[in-house]
Formats: C-alpha cells, sequence, structure tokens
C-alpha cells in the first residue's frame, strides 16, 4: 500500500544525494494582481496537484512558464521563488514567453495539433510551421533553464506532457549525465493516426532522449511502440517495451496516474464541505429528488454536447422524472483562444438553451450550467449532493474527475457513470460503463443510475473506492521514482 510516508521514506533514503527538477508548462502556483494586492492561486490542474506533494517531500526545483500577471513581481533575480508561499518547501524558476512563443508553442502546436492529433475525436488537428517553429524556440528555452538548474549536480529531470517532446533530446546532446524521464499524459495515438503529423521523425527523435517514457495505459505504451517501428530506424523491443536508437535505450512504462485518496476524503468530509453543501441547495434551489452532475474544462474531449443529448432523450423518454430532477454542469472556460473552444461554446450555450426551454414547466429547469471555476470545497459539495455523476469523454488518458467523485462518496452512495474511452475506466469497472457517442446508451444509463437498487450501488462505490484507495497518486509517483532510480549516474557526476 503506497501512502504520502512512504513515498516521503522512498524519497528520503534513495534520492537524497540528487536533485529532481520537474519540467511542465503549468505553475504550480500563479501570483495575480487582485486590485493592487498579489494574490497567489493554485491552477485547476490534476498534474500540478499530483506533482507539488512530490516537490515539498524533496525541496526540488520547478520549471515552467510564468503566466501570471503579477509572476515577475515575486521573484528574485534568478527568476526564483519560493513556494508554497506559507510553508515553502520547495523553489518555482519560471521562464517567461513572448506573446507570440506562447500562441506558437501553447496554443497552436501543443493544444491545435498535438492535443486532437492524440485524442482522436474527429477535430483536425492543425500543422502550421510557424507554431512548429515556436515549439523548437520554447523547448530550447526551457532545456536552457533545466541546464542551469542541474549545473553538474548528479540531477533527475522529470518533464510533464505534449508540450516538451523535443526537450529529452535537447538536454541529453548537452548534458549526457542528466537521467531523464517524461510522463505524457494524453493518450498516444495508433500509428496510422500518428504519421500526418509533419515533424513526426524529429519528435519521436526528441522523445527518444528519455531514459524512461511514462504513459497511462500499457496500450498507450503498445502504439508508441508502434509508431517508432513505423517511423524510424531503431531496435523496438515488444518484450521489455525498450526502443533503443543510436545505442540509447528508451524505457516505455504505463504508469496509472491518481489522485490524494486519504487527503481528498478527509477534505469532504469537513465541516466546511457540509456548509457549501447547504449554500448549494440554497442558491441553486437543489431540493430536487435527483441530482446529476457534470465538471469538466469545456473541451470536445469530454464529451459535453454528447451527454447533454443523452440528457434530452433521458427527458424525452422517461416525463415521469420531469420536475424531480435537475442535471448540474459545471463548465470550466478553456484554451479560449482557440477557435474550436469557441465553436464548442456556442454548441453547448445552444444546446442547454434549447434543452431547458424545451423542458421546463412552471419553475423547473432540467440543467444547471455554472460556466465558472469552482474551489475544491465547492466541488466536493456538489459531488456529495449528486445521485450521479456523468464523465463522457470521448477519448481521455486517465480522467481525474471520476476519480474525485468516487473518493468524496464516503457515504458509499452515488453512480459513475463514465465513459469507456477513458483511462479510468479500465481501474472503475464498477461504474456504469458507456459509448458517449451512443445517445440511446446515455439516457439508459441515466435511467439505471437512478433507479439502481441501493445494495448495488453500495457494492459497486465500494469497489470503485478501493480501487482509487489502492491505485493512488503515492503509488503513482512512487512508482515512477523507483523505475528512475534504476538508472544509475555515471561515477564521475
Ligand atoms: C489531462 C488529461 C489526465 C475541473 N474543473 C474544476 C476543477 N477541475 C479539476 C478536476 C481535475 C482536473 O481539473 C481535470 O483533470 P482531468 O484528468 O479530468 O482532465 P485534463 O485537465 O484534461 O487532464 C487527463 C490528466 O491530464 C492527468 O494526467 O487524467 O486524461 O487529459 O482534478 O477536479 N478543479 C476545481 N474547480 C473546477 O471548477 N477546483
Amino acid at each position: 500500500m503506497w501512502t504520502k510516508e512512504a513515498l516521503h521514506e522512498l524519497i528520503a533514503n534513495k534520492l537524497h544525494d540528487h536533485k529532481l527538477v520537474i519540467v511542465a508548462n503549468r505553475e504550480p502556483y500563479i501570483h495575480r494582481f487582485a486590485g493592487t494586492r498579489i494574490e497567489c492561486v493554485q491552477p485547476a490542474s490534476g498534474m500540478a496537484l499530483a506533482l507539488d506533494p512530490i516537490m515539498r517531500a524533496c525541496d526540488g526545483v520547478w520549471i515552467a512558464h510564468g503566466s501570471g500577471n503579477a509572476d515577475r513581481k515575486t521573484v528574485d533575480a534568478q527568476d526564483h521563488v519560493r513556494v508554497p508561499p506559507e510553508d515553502p518547501r520547495y523553489t518555482l524558476r519560471r521562464v517567461w514567453l513572448t506573446k507570440e512563443q506562447e500562441n506558437g508553442y501553447y496554443y497552436g502546436l501543443s493544444n491545435e495539433g498535438l492535443w486532437p492529433l492524440c485524442h482522436i475525436v474527429f477535430t483536425r488537428p492543425v500543422f502550421d510551421p510557424k507554431h512548429w517553429q515556436a515549439y523548437r524556440e520554447v523547448n530550447r528555452v526551457f532545456a536552457e533553464a533545466v541546464l542551469e538548474e542541474a549545473a553538474d549536480q548528479p540531477t533527475f529531470v522529470f518533464i510533464q506532457d505534449y508540450h516538451f517532446a523535443l526537450l529529452p533530446r535537447l538536454l541529453k546532446e548537452r548534458n549526457p549525465n542528466l537521467i531523464v524521464a517524461q510522463f505524457w499524459h494524453i493518450p498516444w495515438p495508433n500509428s496510422e493516426t500518428f504519421r500526418a503529423l509533419p515533424w513526426k521523425e524529429e519528435l519521436l527523435e526528441g522523445l527518444l532522449g528519455n531514459d524512461l517514457l511514462g504513459f497511462h495505459l500499457r496500450y498507450h505504451c503498445q502504439n508508441f511502440l508502434e509508431t517508432v517501428n513505423r517511423t524510424l530506424e531503431a531496435k523496438v523491443d515488444e518484450e521489455r517495451f525498450e526502443i533503443t536508437r543510436s545505442g540509447k535505450t528508451t524505457a516505455v512504462r504505463p504508469f496509472a496516474i491518481s489522485i490524494d485518496f486519504d487527503q481528498h476524503e478527509a477534505q469532504a468530509r469537513s465541516i466546511a464541505v457540509g456548509r457549501v453543501m447547504e449554500r448549494w441547495q440554497r442558491d441553486l434551489g437543489l431540493n430536487a429528488e435527483f441530482i446529476g452532475l457534470g465538471i469538466d474544462r469545456i473541451d470536445y474531449t469530454k464529451g459535453i454536447p454528447e451527454r447533454l443529448r443523452a440528457l434530452d432523450r433521458f427527458l424525452e423518454k422517461y416525463p415521469a422524472y420531469h420536475e424531480r430532477f435537475v442535471f448540474v454542469q459545471i463548465g470550466v472556460p478553456s484554451r479560449v483562444h482557440i477557435r474550436e473552444y469557441k465553436t464548442l461554446d456556442d454548441e453547448v450555450e445552444n444546446l442547454l438553451e434549447n434543452l431547458n426551454w424545451k423542458w421546463s414547466k412552471n419553475s423547473w429547469r432540467p440543467i444547471i450550467f455554472l460556466k465558472q471555476h469552482c474551489s475544491r470545497t465547492e466541488m466536493m459539495a456538489l459531488h456529495r449532493l449528486a445521485h450521479f455523476c456523468i464523465v463522457s469523454s470521448l477519448h481521455d488518458g486517465m480522467n481525474l474527475v471520476a476519480k474525485e467523485y468516487v473518493s468524496s462518496r464516503f457515504d458509499e452512495d452515488g453512480v459513475l457513470i463514465l465513459s469507456q474511452f477513458t483511462g479510468a475506466a479500465r481501474e472503475l469497472t464498477d461504474a456504469v460503463l458507456i459509448n458517449p457517442f451512443a445517445v440511446e446508451e446515455g439516457a439508459e444509463a441515466i435511467r439505471t443510475a437512478l433507479e439502481m437498487p441501493e445494495s448495488e450501488r453500495q457494492k459497486r462505490m465500494q469497489k470503485m473506492r478501493a480501487a482509487v484507495s489502492d491505485n493512488n497518486i503515492y503509488r503513482w509517483a512512487g512508482k515512477v521514482i523507483s523505475n528512475l532510480l534504476k538508472f544509475e549516474f555515471p561515477e564521475n557526476t
């Protein structure tokens, strides 16, 4: 059983002589102006929440793009700031990007190119040579920052995500003594799909600079091995999950990401959450017999229109639930500069308006849409109020919302309706699994959730909670670090 303490012990005993540098586009703490005051906020990112405790335990350096409007005001001459502000435990090093760089690297290549390419949800990727240039440039900017932080100490570098596919090779070329790992938080597509990328060879070469490359699922690892096999001259060992190219070996491994179950549950039990439950009930008029819930970034991979269509069909098929049921959808605006996201935003607004217009009766409106970011306390309060939660992603590397809903339900009640196309569906097999593209199936799943006997709800929830409690974030981090520790630094570092 992996716990916070076991991870701390592993880090204290095994990692103590080495430095740990994490690279991520997103910073774990953002400084921004609130009037004339500067406030520090933690972004709503599963990844940042997951890695923060590891950094606290080993006093490492986190390198990220300084995106807050007060970020420059709070760093020292080395662009460092100690975090968390109330109890400094590690160093955040901020990297500055121009608007053009951010636009090309982040919005462009990463989110208009690689994001749709890897998710395969019928949104066509954009491959703009200018975006690619910016992506290359920004990877080099981050490489300089990592090399400076590592200096000549024995250093583990742990890179996050698809924003930095070229970084591992750049690092190894300049400092072969670094041990470099990367975790790819989104799916890896099949080689047929990947071959559309005009710069596929360079991108794969970049990734093969890693000593260790992690994906959520074994299936994504297999897709990666196959993609390399078909694209580059390399020795691909499908037994050992290793790739060797020009004498350099990369181990490819599955590590299913998760959340801090114990901490999440403890917070969900708190008096503060209980108070917010009352507030939600009062403010949103949540006195309906049945409450459904969806929480997502507004992203076309999350299947929000598909979910609304399933709700529409449900209301059509089962009028007995009219005036007895409300669905609360939290939608956090995301990547709003990208056209597809604006189109989706309009589609969701239209569907919601039509649905509420079509089915509303007296003072009852079936859907409450809150287009906002809410606090973790508010989110947990909704988890506890909801009879079911729908996660209907068309494709999703893991999906932490599903794991969070289950972790909040210490009362062992509630039903999770979960897309079979999420990584989480491999572990949470006691959810009501759906194909989110199938409207009829979605509508039936809602009915199943509402009519499931209490004993079955309890049995399923117990099993899902046991799965998340076992495969928690400390297991993920512990497995990544244990794998990293298998690589030995050269004698002279
Ligand atoms: C990528 C992969 C993979 C959302 N709204 C609010 C809020 N959130 C939090 C959730 C959750 C996180 O954001 C979203 O994580 P997901 O895993 O669901 O999805 P992505 O953002 O697409 O993440 C995904 C993940 O990386 C980790 O590897 O699982 O497959 O796509 O933690 O709770 N948090 C708060 N307010 C909100 O309104 N506080």
